[in-house]
């Protein structure tokens, strides 16, 4: 059999910035399974994580992940092997997760959003030998997706399904431990510990390779800046395996901190806000539309939420209206945070003033965060302008997994990584986005490659062409609008969405709006790139909007 070559898996900082990073004392050689095992010794009793119904002491959480680490080596799993997990907001994402690092496995942190057609990206692109799912997550049955991808990925040698119901799959909790199959050395602090998604500016979502050295740092980082101690208690109602919610502060700070990490499964106000009361929830994160929704909620809500300390928004721009919204709904202290898987994480600060924090999304953690704001020739635009954010730094890649052609295009010769992000920054470091140079629609939050859909879209009989752009919208920031130039007959926009979900893609890359033209008009020259193109028809698109609504108004 043609077995493709084994990849390794690297994150490679040059010489002197390794020496540079340790001697500040950024990379301390600390790793996954140490700091896990030091808590659970010291800490044992103590609350690590609680959802609706289950709790979890530190010591718990130990002796979880060691079971599923020993059950994953007796299955054969070799150190090293890439394991991709989807999984939601339940207690299991971290057994699972803590589980793969104590046995030198390495995780790929998928979505639960995600389907066929990522998820068998991801085992591809990461040659994963192994995928572990919950049975069922939000009205969704993940054995079907487990089916399909054994038969179209051979490679893939073990599924494990989390639930009552494993099928023909392995049963996560058939696991035994088995102290004698546990690693007993710690894996070295600059090895990858795991993979995780890009946003996906173009294309397909890139693999990010983080070591527990630059992790580790970012969110012990992060709980000095966000004031994480033993006492928080840090509720995430975001998608568990997203950056922000992971490291920024998120649960691995939260643990890291000794605190407690409290789940929801539901993003809706109300079932939030009793977990909040029920918990006496310190700190939050959210990205912009939940947090306008939660601060229209919570001055109507009968629950105490009188022990909320600091809410974070943070994942897509907060405008300084918005967030003036959130304030007077939440009436605790508000910061933004700015950040990226890749990543450069931006807060501002709690003792920073209103000003900063109504219109800027922060400053960069760590005084080492190199930041550079240039203009369209790499040059650095004067202090206060526009330009292009690229940033270097202890806890930022220097390469994708597996993508040259990424790497050449996201990062400059010295190392530097390409945002795609448009900023200003301030005389004191802040930084406000301002928009981005990548076709990607931030809807919510969740960022949309435009190619790819649009690659979905040519895919259907009766569209001819389709160019995919973002278009503002008051609830989602941005929600994702298709214009298709027809084959033949006009499709259905349901049956034409329908279709799309039938492929296998994440509900959140569909279209939210269709709109059929005749041709996409040329210039003068008769060509035009996709990224004018989608420009072009956004403008007419907004002016035309906005001719029609002047013409309702009486
Ligand atoms: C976070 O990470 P990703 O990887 O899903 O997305 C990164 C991109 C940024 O490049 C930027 O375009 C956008 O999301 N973004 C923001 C923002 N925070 C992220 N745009 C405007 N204002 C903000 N506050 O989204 C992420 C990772 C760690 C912490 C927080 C967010």
């Amino acid at each position: 059999m043609n077995t493709p070559p084994l990849l390794p898996l690297h994150q490679t900082w040059p010489d002197d910035f390794v020496a540079r990073y340790r001697a500040a004392g950024y990379w301390r050689g600390e790793t996954f399974p140490a700091f896990l095992r030091e808590r659970a010794a010291r800490l044992g009793e103590r609350t690590a994580i609680v959802d609706i119904d289950q709790r979890w002491t530190y010591a718990q959480l130990l002796e979880r992940a060691e079971t599923i680490a020993a059950g994953l080596l007796a299955l054969g799993l070799q150190r090293g092997d890439r394991v991709v997990i989807q999984i939601g907001n339940v207690p299991e994402f971290y057994g699972v997760a803590f589980g793969l690092f104590l046995a030198g496995l390495v995780p790929v942190y998928a979505l639960p959003a995600h389907r066929i057609t990522e998820i068998g990206h991801f085992v591809r692109k990461s040659q994963a030998a192994g995928y572990i799912a919950l049975q069922h997550y939000d009205n969704f049955d993940y054995r079907t997706l487990a089916r399909e991808l054994q038969a179209q990925e051979p490679a893939l040698r073990h599924v494990v399904i989390a639930g009552e119901d494993a099928a023909e799959f392995t049963p996560l909790h058939s696991f035994q431990p088995n102290p004698a199959l546990l690693p007993t050395e710690n894996p070295d602090p600059q090895s990858v510990a795991f993979l995780q998604i890009s946003g996906g500016s173009t294309g397909l979502s890139k693999l990010i390779p983080r070591t527990h050295d630059d992790y580790i740092y970012s969110f012990r980082a992060s709980n000095e800046i966000c004031g994480i101690t033993e006492d928080s208690r840090y509720l995430i109602a975001l998608p568990a395996a997203h950056n922000f919610p992971m490291s920024s502060p998120g649960a691995m700070g939260v643990l890291y901190a000794g605190g407690t990490v409290v789940l929801s499964r539901s993003t809706l106000p109300e079932k939030a806000f009793e977990l909040i009361e029920r918990e006496r929830v310190t700190d939050l994160g959210l990205v912009p539309p939940l947090a306008l929704l939660w601060a229209q909620a919570a001055p109507q809500t009968a629950r105490n939420l009188s022990s909320l300390r600091v809410l974070q928004v943070g994942g897509a721009k907060l405008t300084t209206e918005a967030a003036r919204r959130v304030i007077a709904g939440f009436r605790c202290q508000l910061q933004q945070v700015f950040g990226m898987a890749e990543g450069l994480v931006n807060y501002t600060r709690l003792d920073d003033g209103e000003d900063t924090v109504l219109n800027t999304q922060g400053r960069p953690i760590s005084p080492d965060d190199e930041v550079l704001v240039v203009d369209d020739h790499g040059n650095p635009v004067a202090q206060g302008q526009s330009g292009y954010l690229l940033t270097r730094g202890p806890y930022t890649i220097r390469g994708y997994h597996n993508d040259d052609t990424a790497n050449a295009r996201s990062f400059t010769d010295d190392g530097f990584y390409r945002t795609g992000d448009v900023v200003q920054r301030s005389a004191q470091g802040y930084l406000t986005v301002q928009g981005r140079a990548t076709d990607h629609i931030n809807r919510a939050g969740e960022k949309i490659s435009a190619e790819e859909v649009e690659d979905h879209l040519l895919a259907h009989p009766q569209v001819f062409d389709v160019a995919v752009v973002s278009i503002p919208d008051d609830f989602l920031g941005e929600r994702i609008c298709a214009f298709i130039i027809p084959r033949g007959e006009k499709p259905k926009p349901p049956a034409l969405k329908g279709w799309m979900r039938e492929r296998g893609l994440a509900a959140f890359k569909i279209p939210d709006q269709i709109v059929f033209v005749d041709a996409f008009e040329t210039t003068a020259v008769g060509k035009t790139s996709r990224k004018e193109l989608r420009a072009r028809l956004r403008t007419e698109f907004l002016r035309e909007q906005s001719q029609s609504s002047k013409t309702a108004t009486p």
